[in-house]
């Protein structure tokens, strides 16, 4: 598979073989913990194959089918996906609910090895296929006032049972500055690794933005709308001292509970260990959009 947009994630990117067994013998060898740290740069820490399928289905977030991290494997064949469509509302020339199939016609699909990023500190490497959400928006056409996209996620009661406890206020909500939502590598993911999107991942359509904190990256959406007014969030919403709007990933900035300096690789091997997070998750290209503003505020 052709990845875009992967930096330094692509196979042929990967740590030359000597570099590999050399930290290899590092961690194996009678150097210490203390050691991992000072050996661990970005470019060794990243040159790893994606996650598993059976890992990316298995460790979840998605609090409408409860907030353990099984719980949306055990839940989410509850989720009702088809029929489903896609409100499209707000600042728009072509408004109106659309059938996904219809949203997406002649859209093409892509695939995007992306870090994945909790705002938990755990990370995931994701081979996502998807849609660049710059297409979806010059298909519905966004109208010149627009400043923001807003999605919301399917609430359905009966089927949800974190919706029935109301862990948090539902629907789930998200919000993008509309450069953001429109930049190359945000995209609206129909699957993972070539397979339809699990339930448990946001089936049937959910939006990836690889720079920000994962909550951003909101679930099953039905609704899409364009306004010139920031829309409320749903992270936001509960605890607005801890989670801002923006939300990119930065090392720099920590949760006032944790530290956001480094993160914990999900899955098995050899790299498994802590390594350090990557300011906008190791996505620079994304540093433009955020000139003149001090991220320590806009947090
Ligand atoms: N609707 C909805 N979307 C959501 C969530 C959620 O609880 N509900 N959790 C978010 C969080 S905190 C993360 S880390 C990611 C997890 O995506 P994954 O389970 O596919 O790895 O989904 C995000 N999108
Ligand atoms: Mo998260």
């Amino acid at each position: 598979m052709a990845y875009r947009w992967t930096n330094n994630l692509t196979k042929a990117d990967i740590t030359p073989k000597a570099a590999y067994l050399n930290r290899r013998q590092i961690l194996a060898g009678t150097i210490g913990l203390g050691a991992i740290g000072l050996a661990g740069g970005a470019s060794a820490q990243d040159a790893l194959e994606p996650n598993t399928l059976e890992e990316i289905t298995s460790y979840n977030n998605f609090y409408e089918f409860g907030t353990g991290k099984s719980d949306p494997a055990d839940n989410a064949h509850k989720l009702v996906t088809s029929p489903w469509s896609i409100k499209v509302d707000g600042m728009v020339d072509n408004p109106g609910t659309y059938a996904l199939d219809d949203l997406l016609a002649g859209l093409s699909v892509e695939d995007r090895l992306y870090r994945f990023r909790c705002v938990e500190a755990w990370s995931m490497v994701i081979p996502w296929n998807g849609i660049e959400m710059a297409d979806i928006l010059n298909k519905v056409g966004v109208q010149s006032g627009a400043k923001y996209v807003a999605f919301e996620t399917v609430v359905q009661p009966e089927n949800m049972i974190g919706v029935q406890r109301r862990v948090l206020d539902f629907p789930y909500v998200e919000g993008l500055r509309l450069d953001e939502a429109m930049h190359p590598l945000t995209i609206m993911a129909t699957g993972i690794y070539d397979e339809p999107m699990a339930n448990q991942n946001g089936a049937p359509i959910r939006l990836v933005v690889p720079w920000k904190y994962g909550f951003k990256s909101i679930k099953s959406i039905v609704g899409i709308t364009l306004t010139d007014q920031e829309p409320p969030t749903s992270w936001n919403k509960a605890n607005a001292r801890e989670y801002g709007f923006y939300s990119n990933v930065n090392p720099t900035v920590d949760h006032p509970r944790w530290s956001q300096a480094s993160e914990r690789r999900i899955g098995g091997g050899l790299f498994a260990s802590r390594q350090d997070t990557l300011m906008f998750n190791g996505y620079p290209e994304v540093a433009s959009l955020y000139e003149g503003q001090d991220l320590t505020v806009d947090i």
